[in-house]
């Protein structure tokens, strides 16, 4: 079978967690999802493109263009919740242009399997991960399975929706991401300093409970420290990879692993710095070794500089190990960056002045302020649906909602002060003196000064008031150059 997934570029959203300047420079990342499931395909012998139409900046008819030259036979998407209805206009233009089928599968597949491919545009639904799910559903299509034996699968037979259940699997066995088929040179994030750069995911699940996070107490399933660093070494000698982030919900879950892989990347001197997300409550020891690998940013979880406002999100951490953990970070020559929430049960004006002054006493390289959201599968959003009735992510998958800014029962402060406060948090955590002379000096190169300095001058006068529908949203693109040339190529090829 010929495969073809498509990446599609998203535009802002009211609903959305972040500000619509955060979202615009956030970044250019490689649509890992996708080259897993182009690497599962690969392995069990089919032909597969992935058209990253989002970085390469291509419209529908420049998509369809490319496709009408590969003659896929399945056209592949990876749908988020919030962005399915973005994807769902690109499925319905190019379904109706090549009439092959289509199949979904993502985040959103977990939630609400049956729903999102209740559209009749869409056929095929993975519900969890690709690993048994494609080859199975391929060699079904070529007539050499029934699709009533494919695990993991949620299809149409005789107008009714039927659900195959979900396998586990072990995370050990994926072969690595095909970023072969991705255009490597032009992924960057808002903090990159090294060119090339990419994402990687070297474990998934997390096993503590915060209120306000979907991957609570899922089974955590990390990938051995060989293969992690095999997975490293091929982006260094394959794709001149020079800077990864590595995405995982906590990359610092299990100490005795993540020393493992830090040892290994130091044994194949690896020219690389790498970024990751952790929790705080992790010891010097560790971040030792991580600084000795080539660590160079650890983003973490911080969430609130009110005691009681983590007690209230059940993050089971203290403020103090917070300020010890990001004093040791520093220590050690790395940077620091904290997640931050607005808007979280029992927040108010107070609590929330309280988490801009700790983050400023703490002086991160890098904040985050999101905005509390009841997001699918999260413990806030079980309640909410639970005490409402109503599930707005589901009408909204289903066409039959609207994009918004949900109700938050949980606190008093309205959702235009939650957006105000955001907002505010931004520009006074960014305007000190101090700060910004700080940054300017820790500074690489002059892309990454423009990068920077462009994005605190929207911040600054081009944010609005609350946040509004864009229709126009571009994310911000660091290689315009580079881009064209590879538009041109696409032209001609
Ligand atoms: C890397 C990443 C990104 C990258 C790349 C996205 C991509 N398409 O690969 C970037 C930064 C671009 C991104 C963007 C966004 N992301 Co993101 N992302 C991730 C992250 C950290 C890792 C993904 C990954 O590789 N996981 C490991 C692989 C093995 O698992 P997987 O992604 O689930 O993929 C498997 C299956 O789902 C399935 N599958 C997935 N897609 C497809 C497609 C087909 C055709 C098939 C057959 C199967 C299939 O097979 C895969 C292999 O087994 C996850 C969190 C996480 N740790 O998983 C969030 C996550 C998926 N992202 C999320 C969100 C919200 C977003 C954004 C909306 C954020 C934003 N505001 O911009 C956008 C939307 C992008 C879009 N087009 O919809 C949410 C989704 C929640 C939800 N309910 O939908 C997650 C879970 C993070 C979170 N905790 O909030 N993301």
């Amino acid at each position: 079978m010929r495969l073809a997934l498509v990446f599609n570029p998203f535009k802002y959203k009211v609903h959305e967690e972040n500000l619509r300047v955060v979202q615009k420079y956030f970044g250019m990342f490689p649509p890992l999802s996708l080259a897993w499931v182009a690497s599962i395909a690969r392995q069990a012998g089919h032909e597969v493109t992935i058209i990253d139409a989002r970085t390469l900046n291509l419209s529908k008819e420049e998509v369809l263009d490319r496709l009408k030259e590969f003659k896929p036979d399945i056209l592949g998407f990876m749908m988020t919740t919030y962005m399915f209805v973005d994807t769902l206009g690109w499925i319905r233009y190019l379904k109706k242009e090549l009439k092959i089928p289509v199949v979904i599968g993502g985040y959103n597949l977990r939630v609400y399997p049956k729903e999102s491919i209740s559209h009749p545009e869409i056929d095929y639904g993975v519900i969890e991960h690709a690993l048994h799910t494609v080859p199975q559903l391929f060699s079904a299509l070529e007539g050499k399975e029934k699709l009533k034996e494919v695990v993991g699968l949620v299809y149409k037979e005789d107008g009714e929706i039927k659900l195959n259940p979900a396998q586990k699997v072990d995370f050990e066995k994926f072969p690595f991401p095909a970023r072969d088929l991705l255009p490597n040179d032009l992924y960057a994030e808002f903090p990159t300093e090294r060119k090339n750069f990419t994402v990687m995911v070297t474990s998934l699940g997390c096993s503590y409970g915060c209120g306000f996070c979907e991957a609570g107490r899922t089974a955590y399933n990390p990938r051995s420290p060989m293969t992690v660093v095999n997975e490293i070494e091929e982006c260094y000698e394959k794709y001149s990879i020079r800077e990864i982030d590595i995405f995982d919900y906590d990359f610092t879950m299990d100490k005795r692993r993540t020393i493992s892989i830090c040892r290994e990347i130091k044994k194949r001197n690896l020219d690389i710095i790498w970024a990751c997300r952790s929790r705080v409550d992790i010891d010097e020891e560790l971040l030792k070794e991580m600084s000795e690998a080539g660590c160079s940013r650890i983003y973490y979880g911080i969430e609130s500089g009110s005691q009681q406002i983590l007690d209230n999100i059940n993050k089971g951490i203290t403020l103090k190990q917070v300020e010890k953990t990001i004093q040791a970070t520093k220590e050690l020559g790395m940077k620091a960056l904290g997640f931050f929430l607005i808007g979280a049960p029992g927040e108010n004006k107070k609590t929330v002045k309280q988490t801009l002054g700790f983050a400023k006493k703490l002086n991160l390289d890098y904040v985050q302020f999101s905005k509390c959201l009841a997001k699918p599968l999260t413990p806030l959003w079980k309640q909410m649906v639970e005490e409402t009735g109503k599930d707005y992510w589901k009408d909204w998958i289903l066409g039959k909602e609207t994009d918004q800014a949900l109700p938050r029962p949980w606190t008093k402060l309205s959702n235009e002060e939650i957006d105000h406060l955001a907002k505010w948090a931004y520009v006074a955590y960014h305007s000190r003196l101090s700060f910004l002379i700080e940054a300017t000096l820790k500074v690489k190169s002059f892309k990454e000064f423009k990068r920077k300095f462009l994005g605190y001058l929207e911040m600054l006068f081009s944010q609005e008031k609350i946040s509004k529908e864009d229709k126009g949203f571009v994310a911000y693109h660091e290689e315009p150059k580079r881009l064209n040339f590879y538009r041109k190529i696409a032209k001609f090829r």
